[in-house]
C-alpha cells in the first residue's frame, strides 16, 4: 500500500518535495498538505490530487491524514511540529538542520528516545549524492594515503530577503558541517571564522562571502568559502587533499559547446537540480525504511551532533574568536 504522506511547508522545497513524491517515488503519495498560507498550499497542491489542505500539523493529525511527515519549513519552525509528530507515533524526515541550536536539537533528541523507537530522520542529502558517496569510499580505502585537508565552495547565486546572518551557518555551512563528519567519521572540534571582502551584490541583513575554518578530532582541516551572493549560478565542490594526491567532486556535468569562438558549459542554478538526483535517493530510501518501521539515513543524533557545531559557528561568526566545539553524551539508544 502507498505510505501516506503529509508535507509540512509548501515553500521551495515542500513544493519541490511534492513533485518528487508524486512523480518520482515508489510506494509513497502526498496525502496532507500543511501550511498557513492557504493560497501557497493549493498552488503546491496541484500536483497533490489526493492530498488535503492542513493550516497546521495538529488538525492534520486529528484527522489521521497522514502515516508519515516530511518538514519542509526553515529550520527554526521545526521544533513546533516536531513535537507534535512524535507524540503521534509518525515516522519523520526533517529536512535540515534539526533545529538551529544545540539545546533545541537536544531537546528533540530526549523527546524520541521517551518514546522509545527512532523517527526522526534528518534531511542532509549530500550523504546521497554520487559524489560525496564516491569521495567516502575513497578517503576510508587510504588508496591516497591519509586525508590531511578539504577545500569546500558553496555558492548561491542569491538569498532571498528573510535570510538573515547566522543562516549563512545554521542553514547552509550546516551542510559542510554534517558532510565533513560523515566524510572523515570524526567529530568536529573547533570551528572558525573570517569575512572575505564584503560583496556588494547582497541585501543589508548580513555580510557575505565567508570562510569557515572546521577542524575534526582527528585533524582534518576543512575550509568552507560559503557565498550566497556570487550571481553566476549555483556551486558546490569539494576537493580532497591526501598524503599522496588530490580528488575532487562537484565540478559540473553540464553540456560544454564550442561555438561561435566560445567554449562554454551549462552551470545550475539551484540546490533544486544540482542535488535532484541525491534528493530523489534520500526520499525513495526513506520511504523503503519507513514501510519497514526504521529509519535509513542520518539521526536525530546526528541532527543534534550539526547543532552543536553549528552552534560553535554562529558565535565564531559573530565573535571573531576560533570556538570549541561542546558535545553532550550520546545516548546507548542510538547505537
Ligand atoms: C538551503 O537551505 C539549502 O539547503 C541548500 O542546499 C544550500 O545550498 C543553501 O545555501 C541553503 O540556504
Amino acid at each position: 500500500s502507498e505510505l501516506r504522506i503529509g508535507v509540512v511547508g509548501a515553500g521551495l522545497m515542500g513544493a519541490d518535495h511534492i513533485i518528487r513524491i508524486q512523480n518520482r517515488i515508489n510506494g509513497a503519495i502526498v496525502t496532507a498538505v500543511v501550511e498557513p498560507d492557504e493560497g501557497r498550499a493549493k498552488s503546491a497542491m496541484e500536483n497533490a490530487p489526493a492530498a488535503k489542505w492542513y493550516p497546521n500539523v495538529e488538525a492534520a493529525i486529528a484527522d489521521k491524514a497522514m502515516d508519515a511527515v516530511l518538514i519542509a519549513t526553515p529550520g527554526q519552525f521545526h521544533e513546533p511540529v516536531l513535537l507534535p509528530a512524535l507524540a503521534a507515533g509518525l515516522p519523520i524526515l526533517c529536512e535540515k538542520p534539526l533545529t538551529p541550536d544545540a539545546a533545541s536539537s537536544l531537546r528533540m533528541v530526549e523527546a524520541e528516545v521517551a518514546t522509545g523507537k527512532q523517527f526522526i530522520q534528518v534531511g542532509f542529502m549530500r550523504r546521497f549524492d554520487a559524489g560525496y558517496e564516491n569521495l567516502r569510499s575513497l578517503i576510508s580505502s587510504k588508496d591516497q594515503g591519509e586525508l590531511l585537508g578539504l577545500h569546500c565552495a558553496h555558492r548561491n547565486p542569491s538569498v532571498p530577503e528573510s535570510y538573515h546572518n547566522d543562516m549563512l551557518i545554521f542553514d547552509s555551512v550546516v551542510h559542510e558541517i554534517d558532510v565533513v563528519r560523515f566524510l572523515t567519521d570524526s567529530p568536529i572540534e573547533t570551528v572558525e571564522v573570517k569575512h572575505m571582502k564584503r560583496n556588494s551584490n547582497n541585501h543589508s541583513g548580513f555580510s557575505d562571502p565567508i570562510l569557515v575554518l572546521l577542524k575534526t578530532k582527528s585533524e582534518v582541516l576543512a575550509t568552507v568559502e560559503m557565498n550566497v551572493s556570487v550571481k553566476f549560478g549555483y556551486e558546490v565542490k569539494t576537493e580532497a587533499v591526501f598524503e599522496n594526491g588530490i580528488a575532487e567532486i562537484g565540478r559540473t556535468s553540464g553540456m560544454t559547446t564550442w561555438f561561435n569562438g566560445q567554449i562554454s558549459t551549462q552551470e545550475h542554478m539551484s540546490f533544486k537540480t544540482r542535488f535532484a538526483a541525491a534528493y530523489d535517493s534520500q526520499i525513495q530510501r526513506w520511504v523503503t525504511a519507513t514501510k519497514q518501521g526504521k529509519i535509513d539515513g542520518p539521526s536525530a543524533w546526528d541532527g543534534y551532533l550539526a547543532a552543536a557545531a553549528v552552534e560553535a559557528g554562529v558565535k565564531a561568526l559573530n565573535t571573531g574568536t576560533l570556538q570549541n566545539v561542546e558535545y553532550a553524551a550520546k545516548p546507548d539508544f542510538y547505537k
